[in-house]
């Protein structure tokens, strides 16, 4: 059988479900590493603990490599951030894990650099983890509970993907880039209705990109809301991996000539047919081409440079050399922020971070920083230019901002003029740079730590600040839900809506302070409204429009409102990493059947789910009834056979007892 790569790795870790992959059935792969990163980490080690807790025998994580980031939360205004890390550094120290320490870079960069291998599986707690996939690697993001459980050498569970091939033809043109890649595959592709898909990348046109290159259209292949997205590993792999020191990790991996029919569908792309494009505010897949919005004479008042999607060494050289000898437009604020100490360490060296400062961009740290609007946030309805993966509305921290994503080099053009620039109108009087990589990367991994060895990790003490709260616990499903819509949202809710981030991320480890803050920026009465509901014996129920829980893998979105006493979401569709992390939470993702049904419910109305749990035990149909307008109606449920026990058992870890 000729095989897709995709197939070739699932075939390799295939635990549980049918050995044909057939798409859509429910399959459990092993997972050969792992990564957190702090904001997600505390809850899936808290998590992790109590499954130690529940005697699952655990003295080391059962899994090849795990490594525990610090790069969300690094801004540390007050204690709870420094505790925070403190505790994750205690559990990677006793449990095996290595720990990099904050400033040592952005999570998928850095395991980009230092860990990815091709060929192997990586379950990381951040939807973005699907950089990886740049490397050849089956690379996916889910909640912190599948992490942990991913850690005590349990299987991860997937709807077994559909492949779609995405031929690349040519190469791409001056000052066309693979952020520009990235955003012709949202174009085509649109930010929802991909759910249980995978891009795999193939054809000629793969060999012209380099693995961060790879690694960009990997990384925003989560804005589609796919599975992951994958590139064969090639002699550009093996080319990276060498500048690494690591050329030990490559194997070849290449999906096999005459495949065709493992593919749902072939798409081409011509890489010599990419413009730079931007995505408009408030959607990544709100895409034009800058052109257009030169033509439009868009001022700017903020740029910033960096993310996990363009913060590499070529980035960022590339950006200094356009700025190389100008000035940044007066009227605008211009952050670069590395991705990893390696990227700043080169640029140190190589004299383009005397560019950038000599330009006036304002240095920013190797982290998240301002992709996830904990700082830098812009000024009241200002224009700024990111080079990021996200721009939902509020999530660089300001609610009428509007934020643009473009590659580095529109960025850089932009920052200069102070109007959305297309690059290839830059008069620079020099050709597009063309940076070449180093053949050896600088690398000190000094700021990561080696957990304790196995004989003196008993005595590590778990450090545990004021703001590292309990796991909370959640009750069994009940045999009846009734209860009222505590909100009815629309279409394309991302989990920033439902569980915002920036300067509320501080409160990750405190599910109760949390909880406060869950619709935030949809409602700010929610809150309330529903520990009212709860508090009167009431279940709480949500209604949503298309594509709910869109973008972060952020499990809280799901556990906070189960703590307000959510049990049901009835919504048009599901995103693929937040309907798993609902039903490992106890909350029943139920879909509409019809668009009436959506449109009939209203906020506050008293909602009813007869014998909920015994339909649900016998996998029998279930109904809604609404009863403040008398209106009963069908709901889909599709849950699997273990997800059901899960959801009965109220919680995932309920199931391990
Ligand atoms: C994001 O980009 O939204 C985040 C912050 O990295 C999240 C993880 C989180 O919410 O902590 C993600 O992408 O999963
Ligand atoms: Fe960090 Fe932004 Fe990447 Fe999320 S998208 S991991 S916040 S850099």
């Amino acid at each position: 059988m000729r095989k897709s790569i995709t197939r070739k790795i699932l075939e390799g870790h295939l635990v549980e479900g049918g050995s044909g992959l057939e798409p859509r059935e429910e399959v459990a792969i092993k997972i050969d590493q792992t990564l957190t990163q702090d904001a997600t980490g505390t809850l899936a080690y808290l998590q992790f603990e109590a499954l130690v807790a529940l005697g699952v025998e655990l003295e080391r994580v059962k899994t090849e490599l795990s490594v525990s980031y610090v790069d969300h939360n690094t801004v540390q205004a007050g204690f709870e951030n420094a505790d925070d890390h403190r505790y994750l550094r205690s559990v990677a120290a006793k449990y095996g894990l290595l720990f990099s320490k904050a400033g040592n870079g952005i999570c998928h960069q850095v395991h980009l650099e230092r860990f990815g291998k091709p060929g192997k599986t990586l379950l990381g707690s951040d939807s973005h983890t699907p950089t990886c996939g740049g490397l050849g690697m089956f690379a996916v993001g889910a909640g912190g509970l599948d992490v942990a459980v991913a850690l005590a050498g349990g299987p991860f569970y997937l709807a077994c993907p559909r492949v779609v091939r995405v031929e690349l033809s040519g190469a791409l043109r001056a000052w066309a880039t693979a952020k520009d890649v990235a955003l012709t595959v949202l174009e085509r592709f649109g930010t929802k209705g991909n759910v249980g898909c995978v891009f795999e990348y193939g054809g000629e046109g793969v060999k012209t990109l380099s693995v961060p290159e790879r690694a960009t259209v990997a990384n925003m292949g989560a804005e589609c809301g796919v599975t992951t997205s994958v590139f064969p590993s090639d002699e550009r792999t093996l080319e990276f991996l060498t500048a690494q020191g690591r050329a030990a990790d490559w194997v070849e991996l290449r999906a096999d000539e005459g495949a065709e029919s493992e593919y749902e569908a072939v798409v081409e792309i011509d890489l010599s047919e990419v413009v730079p494009l931007a995505a408009c505010p408030h959607s990544p897949g709100n895409v034009k081409t800058v052109r257009e919005l030169e033509a439009e004479g868009v001022e700017v008042s903020q740029v910033c440079i960096g993310s996990c999607t363009n913060s590499s060494y070529k980035d960022l050289t590339t950006v200094a050399r356009i700025l190389r000898g100008r000035k940044v437009s007066p009227e605008v604020e211009l952050v670069v922020a590395p991705g990893s100490r390696q990227v700043l360490a080169e640029i140190c060296r190589n004299g383009a971070l005397a560019d950038l400062v000599s330009a006036g961009a304002r240095l920013a740290e190797c982290s998240c920083g301002f992709c996830i609007g904990n700082c830098y946030a812009p000024a009241t309805d200002a224009v700024s230019v990111r080079t990021s993966n996200r721009n939902f509305e509020g999530r660089s921290g300001t609610k009428t901002a509007k934020v643009f994503l473009v590659s580095p080099e529109t960025a850089a053009a932009t920052a200069v003029v102070g109007k959305i620039t297309d690059p290839r109108s830059l008069d620079l009087g020099i050709e597009c740079p063309q940076v070449k990589m180093p053949e050896r990367f600088y690398t000190d991994d000094s700021l990561i730590l080696q957990p304790s060895n196995t004989s003196i990790s008993n005595a590590v003490q778990i450090y545990r600040g004021p703001n590292i709260g309990e796991p909370p616990t959640t009750s069994p499903l009940p045999e009846t839900l009734s209860g009222a819509v505590a909100i009815k949202v629309g279409d394309k809710i991302t989990t920033d809506h439902i569980m915002p981030a920036g300067s509320r991320m501080k409160y990750r480890s405190n599910i109760p302070k949390y909880a406060e803050f869950v619709f935030e920026p949809l409602d700010s009465d929610f809150y309330k409204r529903a520990l009212g509901n709860k508090n009167a014996g009431k279940h709480n129920f949500i209604v949503a429009g298309e594509s709910y829980g869109q973008g972060s893998s952020r499990e809280h979105a799901a556990l906070c409102p189960a703590f307000l006493g959510v049990k049901a979401v009835l919504a048009k569709s599901f995103e693929r990493i937040h309907a798993a992390n609902l039903v490992n939470f106890g909350i029943l993702p139920l879909s509409f059947r019809s668009a009436a049904d959506y449109e009939a419910l209203h906020e506050g109305d008293e909602l009813e789910i007869p014998s909920v749990r015994e339909r649900l035990a016998r996998n029998e149909k279930l109904s809604v009834r609404d009863c403040t307008r008398g209106l009963e109606f069908e709901v889909g449920c599709e849950l699997t056979e273990r997800q059901r026990q899960i959801v009965l058992a109220g919680c995932l870890l309920q199931t391990f007892l």
